[in-house]
């Protein structure tokens, strides 16, 4: 399997080893971690294994792996052809040399990150899909996916708009038309009524799952880490859809008879704070690691990793595709990714949550050099620090490098936030 997708196996191997060491010290080794974690770490354990072959599967059986970078892509779209669809951010720092060959050096991770895994030959699901989507958000990406296409078979790209006014609305709509004649082109497969009824339902009970996660989370003690949830939300983009979706309910049934019982992972009396920023792809846990070792727990995502990716859903009456698509363009135009000008709705929603959730400050994560949210953090802080919420901005990249550093400010802002 892995010679036919082209993989590199020494490479593939070295990636792995460090993936599973990694697991081992950051996961495995949690107190009281809840019983429903095993099906995600079974998934971890297989996510280069069990998974690809499952996409393979589907491969020969005629369906179509359609892989995106971002959550403007809609998975009710490619659910409606009988498609899989598949996250490709990458999270760990792998293969940036190769990256810089072809890309300045002054990317961010995330992007560097997905080429270095793409040169590297050691990503069996950017192997195995068979169109590739990207979307024009921040100009790293846009300019990226020029050098990017020519490596892919088939790679399309969605137009996005940058402002929240009628006109950007139907731009958006009219890409998502476009996008539906793509997919029934790849798939030989047409998009009815009947099959995007059933993409949205699908789609919309694996978001309801994490929802009913993200409200449990706002229980004291803590029934879940950070960790744990963030690592749900990043297999959210990976695994099968009805199956995640029911682990997440699985899961979630004993969470809230862990908070029945007054039973969590941390003490009751540990700092609580809500993450907001740029999206965590796997294996990027260095942030979460850092402040759940720093007598605080992570009780919220805002991120595409998390809430934004998921919080809201796609109306499911009407009679036409035409309609339907209409109900998805309202859902996606939601989003308020920091790409957007302005974009006033993202920090008012980073309150919400805070208040919603219990928490005591906010920890603003922006990767090095991604400008969109590097540039919103400073208002944002301003605007949360006025509201009466601390917050700490941190900048950072994949490397372990600044991992002390970082540490230090954590444990500093964990002390002004919680006095108890
Ligand atoms: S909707 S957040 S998934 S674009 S970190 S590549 S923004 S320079 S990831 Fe995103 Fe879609 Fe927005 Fe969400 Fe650019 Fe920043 Fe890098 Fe980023």
């Amino acid at each position: 399997m892995w010679s036919d997708l082209g993989i590199d196996l020494k490479a593939h191997d070295a990636l792995l080893s460090m993936l599973g060491g990694a697991y081992q010290d950051i996961f495995l080794s949690q107190k009281n971690r809840p019983e429903g974690m095993k099906y995600f770490d079974f998934v971890m354990s297989e996510v280069h294994g069990l998974r690809i072959k499952e996409l393979m599967d589907a491969k020969a059986q005629g369906r179509k792996v359609i892989g995106s970078y971002c959550v403007f892509v809609p998975e009710e779209l490619i659910l409606a052809v009988d498609g899989v669809s598949v996250g490709l951010c990458a999270g760990a720092e792998f293969g940036f040399e190769a990256a810089e060959t072809v890309l300045p050096r002054n990317m961010c991770s995330l992007i560097k990150s997905a080429f270095g895994f793409k040169l590297g030959k050691v990503c069996p699901y950017v192997e195995a899909c068979d169109v590739v989507v990207g979307e024009n958000t921040c100009d790293g990406k846009k300019k990226a996916y020029e050098i990017l296409s020519p490596l892919l078979n088939d790679f399309y790209v969605i137009d996005l708009p940058q402002m929240k006014s009628e006109a950007g609305k139907a731009l958006l709509k009219q890409e998502y038309v476009k996008f539906v004649k793509k997919l029934e082109d790849a798939s030989g497969k047409k998009v009815t009524v009947e099959s995007l009824k059933k993409g949205i339902e699908i789609t919309n009970a694996k978001r309801r799952a994490v929802k009913r996660l993200a409200d449990i989370r706002k229980a004291n003690p803590a029934p879940i880490s950070g960790l744990d949830a963030l690592l749900i939300n990043q297999v959210f983009f990976y695994d099968d859809p009805i199956r995640f979706t029911d682990s997440v309910n699985k899961l979630c049934d004993e969470l809230e008879e862990r908070v029945k019982k007054g039973v969590g992972v941390f003490d009751k009396n540990t700092a609580r704070v809500i993450i907001s920023g740029c999206p965590m792809a796997v294996p990027n846990w260095k942030i979460p690691m850092l402040v759940e070792s720093s007598n605080a727990v992570i009780v919220g995502e805002e991120s595409c990793v998390g809430e934004r990716g998921a919080r809201w859903i796609t109306e499911a009456d009407g009679s036409t595709v035409e309609k339907l698509v209409e109900n998805i363009t309202e859902r996606y135009f939601n989003i308020d990714c920091a790409v957007f000008t302005p974009n006033p709705s993202r920090v008012e929603y980073v309150k919400e949550m805070t208040k919603k959730l219990n928490a005591e400050g906010v920890i603003h994560y922006s990767l090095q050099f991604c400008h969109p949210y590097i540039v919103e953090s400073m208002p944002a802080e301003a605007e949360l620090e006025k509201a009466g919420i601390p917050t700490l901005r941190l900048e950072t990249d994949y490397s372990q490098e600044d991992a002390g550093q970082l540490k230090t400010r954590i444990e500093a802002f964990v002390e002004r936030v919680h006095k108890k």
